[in-house]
Formats: structure tokens, C-alpha cells, sequence
């Protein structure tokens, strides 16, 4: 990966300057809403510094007084404006800490005071500070033999595989994006609103089938809505800077929504239909449902629930997301199919909390968690899902309703567990890449047992925690989190393939509480960072089973089978959500990842 500079314009204040608390997205050192100035990224010339040297001492011809290295014409600006401040990284010497760079600042600035708020951050990873300084203090920290390279930290473009924004980083994609198994990556189905398979910048030619399933109008080829492109570029974009999750895989899309976010059960059981059909041409092994179904429902009797587990049985990761109907954080429960659904794989939406370690995680307040009818927890993981950014189509009606969420470049900046799900999508596409004969129980095993542990959010809201792709690509021998359920899966009478049988599970469920503690008796999730003995209590809940899923009487047919799907039962609008530019990674992150080191 290369970082090159440019100047890429950001407007967001940065945990850089101070962790924000929970909720509170400014900077403690900025305050409330920041200053128009960000630093997006790391310089490329400090990390290309001992390449880079010859390049400057021509300009230190002109001061020879200057020990350090700067970048080139830094030392011109710093000579013909000194008052005037500069946003750089000082570096010291191998192995000196970087408290002693840090202590060299405050010197300078104490005997040239001036403008500009000094050290910023300290870096670990290597000798040195971000940090604003004037241009005298610049030229005087550059005579001292103790400073090795004075740098500007400007904006960069990053190329190849990348991305300006913090969450690929927080799901630790980036070791993976090049690595040559990643272009193996199978086929994601996004079944959604459509994907703008045009924009070649995200997807190249890989939108290998479209196909419309909806039967709702208005409906625009492409995708009339925004939601789709959008979830899809979080899944495989390929776009500088901004790549997605799994940019070797291929998509197919799926459209069951019209222009106006509205969808009808029917085609989204139609759209499971086609994949099961349509599979092995076009190798989908993954399927991506950033939507739920407007009746709650058991397993039972649910036909989307139905629909998703043959694709299940059948070779076919499904991802869910969770909804953003809970309410302050509360448990609400995952009632709605095909996210209560106990085998898929369903994703709560996470706030990253300007860090890209997991341990300040903590699930949006909007994201939904808890038992469903079933009794089953949910979700199982978590993603990033707030203050997102991706590619729209320029003709989206989500543009129009959403003016406040609109970025540059026909960009949105959309929160919601929509857009957590295509992350863990394309961490099981990963995950294939590498064990391309690995069943869907034993993708869904690698994710979970590799969670990081989110100590900070509320038990159970994001699962068992945070996906980490690089961790579960990596895992040899993965549990199985569907053991327990796998002894009630069975041929189908009519011979099409293996059923969830309900009904032996209830039978055998409503005499033994402890049925599900067989999923968790593998060793191998002690191995897992969150603790496996308490995700194990709680997979399963007799309680909450018992009092709502043998009232079949409630389960009408009717309640499902016209149902439309208002746009507030799509997961694509957390209500309130103010954007703030987007959760950008800041320059000493990337120095801490090593990235272009
Ligand atoms: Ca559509
Ligand atoms: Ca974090």
C-alpha cells in the first residue's frame, strides 16, 4: 500500500485531538463541531522520509544550521512566514521515546511562542508527535541534533486498496485487501434496492448479474433508491480510498425495492429463490439482507425465515441486519425475519468511537439486540454502523430525502445496521477466499470466535463483538455456533434438501433448557477473546420462547403474505443520526498500523 500526497479536503474533528466521549463526536480540544481543518491521513513523506532524503538537502542549502530532515519546501514556508502555522510531524531519533520529542516541542514553543496548540499526539509505534506549529519553531526544532525529520502532515490519497474512512481499519481488512487469496473471494448477492453497477469506479465490471424482482412501482434499473449501491460499495468496492470490504468479489444484485424504499415479502422470498437457483453459475456464496420483514415472526412460520436457511443448508453464508428500532440502548428484541433467524448471521451496528480499537466500542443506540420469539440472541456480531460513507446513484431518491446526509461526489454519509451487515458480508467473502470449502456453520464459527471483545458496550448488544476479518481468516479449525440446531436439521419430505424440523427442536427444547449449551462445548471458543461461558447462557432463552412462540394463533398467514415493507422497516435511516463528515482515520493510527511502514 502506498500513500501519496495530495490535498483532500476534511472537515471533521479528530479523536487526534482528543477522545471524544460517548455520543460526543467532537473533539475535546476543538470543542463542539471542531474546526475546518482535519488531518485525514499521514503524509506520504514522512513514512517515505529515508527515501525521500536526497530530495531535501538541496533545500537546506539554504539554512545549514538545519540538522533535521523537512519536507521539501517546508523549510521555505517556515523561513518566509514564522509566524504562521504549520501542521507537521517531528520525528526523533530510533528508539528514543517519544516523551523526549514531545519535550523538545514544549522547549521550542516556550522559547518562540506563537500560534498553534503544540503537540497533538504521541505516537507509539514510532519516535515522535504530530503537532501545529509556527515556522520559527519549526527552523528551531530543526537545529536540534536530536530531531531527525520535521514533516508536513497533510492530506494524502491513498492508493491501491484503502481507505480514507476508519471502519476497514476497526475490521481489520487491510492486510487482507492484497493478498492474492482475496481475488478468489466468491460472489455476494446484495438483495436490495438495486446496485448502480455503472459506477465503474467502485465496482469495475464486477456486477456479474441484475436481476429485478420487484414488483412494486416506481421501480428505476439500477438502482433507483441509493440503498443498494450504497451497501454494496461497503461490501466490494474497489474505489480509491474508499475501497469495500471484499473488493475481489464479484456481486449480484437483486432488486426487490422500489424507488421509494418500499418492498414486498413476496420478492424478497423470491429473491432467496433465485440465489438457491442461480448459485453455483454465478458462485454466490455469500447473501446480504440489509432489510426486515414488517410482522414479527417465529421460525416457525415464517416463509423468509424459511427461505434463508435453505440457502443456508445449501451453501450460502446469509448476513442479516439487526433494525435500528431499539430505543436508547434497551434491548428490543430481533423479532423480525430473516434476522431472527437462529442459524443466519445477524449484525448489530456499532459506534467506533473515533478508534479503531474495540474496547470504547458500544452498540448505536438505534441497534436492535435481544431475544427474538424464538428465544434466540441476537445479533451474533458487531460492524461499524454509524456515520458511514459510500457511493449513491446520482438519480437516488435517498439524495432528495436525506439532503442533510449528502457528501461530495454523489456520496452519502448514512448510518443504520444496513450497512454493518455488507461489512460482515464481505468478512465471510474473506473468510471463503481463503477456505473456499468451508460450510456456512463454519464461516459463521470463524467470525464469532474471532470477535474482539467490546467490554465498553452492553453485554450481548453486539453479540459476542466485533468482526475481525483478518482474525477469522486466519482461524484453521472453527467451532460451530449451529451445533445444537444442526441435530433438528433434515432431509425435506419432498427430497429438495435438508429442513430446520421445528418441531422435533420444540419438543426437545421444551423438556431441556440446556439443549443449546451443545453449540458452545467446543474447546476451541475458549480461544475467543469475549467470554464464551457467557455468551453461552444467553444464546438461548426458555423464557421469552415459551410466553410468544406456541401462540401459533397469532401467526396468522395473512400478516405476512401482502405485507408491503414501509421504508422505515428497511434498516437504512437511523432516525436523528446527525452526520459529521464521516469516522475518518486519522495520521497516527495509520502510523501505529504500520500502513506504507
Ligand atoms: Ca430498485
Ligand atoms: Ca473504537
Amino acid at each position: 500500500m502506498r500513500l501519496n500526497g495530495s490535498s483532500n479536503g476534511a472537515t471533521r474533528s479528530s479523536a487526534l485531538w482528543g477522545k471524544p466521549s460517548k455520543g460526543e463526536r467532537s473533539s475535546a480540544i476543538w470543542g463542539k463541531g471542531g474546526r475546518a481543518i482535519a488531518l485525514l491521513v499521514l503524509s506520504a513523506v514522512v513514512l517515505g522520509a529515508p527515501m525521500a532524503a536526497g530530495a531535501g538537502r538541496s533545500s537546506q542549502s539554504h539554512d545549514l544550521r538545519v540538522r533535521a530532515y523537512l519536507s521539501p519546501g517546508l523549510l521555505e514556508q517556515a523561513q518566509s512566514a514564522p509566524n504562521a502555522t504549520f501542521d507537521v510531524i517531528v520525528q526523533g531519533s530510533p528508539g528514543e521515546p517519544s516523551t523526549a520529542v514531545a519535550s523538545d516541542v514544549h522547549s521550542a514553543r516556550s522559547s518562540d511562542p506563537g500560534r498553534g496548540v503544540g503537540v497533538r499526539d504521541r505516537f507509539r509505534a514510532v519516535s515522535g508527535v504530530a503537532a501545529q506549529l509556527t515556522g520559527r519553531q519549526i527552523l528551531r526544532l530543526a537545529r536540534r541534533s536530536d530531531i531527525t525529520a520535521i514533516t508536513s502532515d497533510a492530506p494524502v490519497v491513498l492508493s491501491g486498496y484503502a481507505s480514507t474512512q476508519r471502519w476497514p481499519y476497526a475490521a481489520r481488512f487491510q492486510n487482507l485487501w492484497d493478498e492474492p487469496a482475496a481475488a478468489t473471494a466468491p460472489t455476494i448477492a446484495i438483495v436490495d434496492s438495486g446496485i448502480q453497477a455503472s459506477r465503474e469506479a467502485d465496482f469495475g465490471g464486477r456486477v456479474v448479474a441484475q436481476v429485478n424482482l420487484a414488483s412494486i412501482q416506481p421501480n428505476s434499473p439500477g438502482d433507483g433508491r441509493g440503498h443498494g449501491t450504497f451497501v454494496a460499495a461497503l461490501a466490494a468496492s474497489e474505489r480509491a480510498s474508499r475501497a469495500g470490504g471484499s473488493p475481489g468479489s464479484k456481486l449480484v444484485s437483486i432488486d426487490v425495492m422500489d424507488d421509494n424504499g418500499m418492498a414486498m415479502t413476496r420478492d424478497v422470498i423470491a429473491a432467496a429463490d433465485w440465489i438457491l437457483r442461480y448459485k453455483d453459475l454465478y458462485n454466490i456464496r455469500v447473501a446480504n439482507f440489509s432489510l426486515h420483514s414488517a410482522s414479527p415472526a417465529s421460525v416457525f412460520f415464517d416463509p423468509l425465515d424459511q427461505a434463508v436457511e435453505r440457502l443456508w443448508f445449501n451453501g450460502v453464508t446469509v448476513v442479516a441486519a439487526a433494525g435500528n428500532y431499539a430505543v436508547d440502548g434497551s434491548a428490543s428484541g430481533v423479532t423480525f425475519a430473516p434476522g431472527n433467524d437462529p442459524f443466519v448471521i445477524t449484525v448489530g451496528a456499532a459506534d467506533l468511537d473515533g478508534s479503531i480499537g474495540t474496547a470504547d466500542d458500544f452498540a448505536a443506540p438505534w441497534s436492535a439486540w435481544g431475544s427474538t420469539l424464538d428465544g434466540f440472541a441476537k445479533p451474533e456480531i458487531g460492524a461499524a454502523g454509524r456515520h458511514l460513507i459510500a457511493s449513491v446513484p446520482p438519480n437516488a431518491t435517498l439524495l432528495t430525502e436525506r439532503p442533510d446526509a449528502v457528501r461530495p461526489n454523489t456520496t452519502m454519509e448514512l448510518s443504520g445496521t444496513s450497512f454493518a451487515a455488507p461489512i460482515v458480508a464481505a468478512a465471510a467473502a474473506q473468510v471463503l477466499a481463503r477456505h473456499p470449502g468451508w460450510t456456512p456453520d463454519q464461516v459463521k464459527g470463524a467470525l464469532m470466535v474471532a470477535a474482539r471483545d467490546t467490554p465498553s458496550a452492553t453485554l450481548g448488544s453486539l453479540g459476542v463483538g466485533m468482526v475481525d476479518a483478518a482474525a477469522a481468516a486466519a482461524v484453521v479449525n472453527p467451532p460451530n455456533p449451529n451445533a445444537a440446531l444442526n441435530a433438528f436439521v433434515a432431509p425435506a419430505g419432498d427430497g429438495t434438501g435438508p429442513v430446520f424440523d421445528t418441531a422435533s427442536w420444540a419438543n426437545v427444547a421444551q423438556s431441556d433448557a440446556s439443549w443449546a449449551s451443545a453449540s458452545w462445548s467446543s474447546a476451541s471458543w475458549s480461544s475467543a477473546s469475549w467470554a464464551s461461558a457467557s455468551w453461552s447462557s444467553a444464546s438461548w432463552a426458555s423464557a421469552s420462547w415459551a410466553s410468544a412462540s406456541w401462540a401459533s394463533a397469532s401467526w396468522s398467514s395473512a400478516s405476512w403474505a401482502s405485507a408491503s415493507w414501509a421504508s422505515a422497516s428497511w434498516a437504512d435511516n437511523a432516525d436523528g443520526e446527525l452526520g459529521i463528515s464521516g469516522e475518518l482515520i486519522g495520521p497516527s493510527e495509520l502510523i501505529e498500523l504500520g500502513i506504507g511502514g
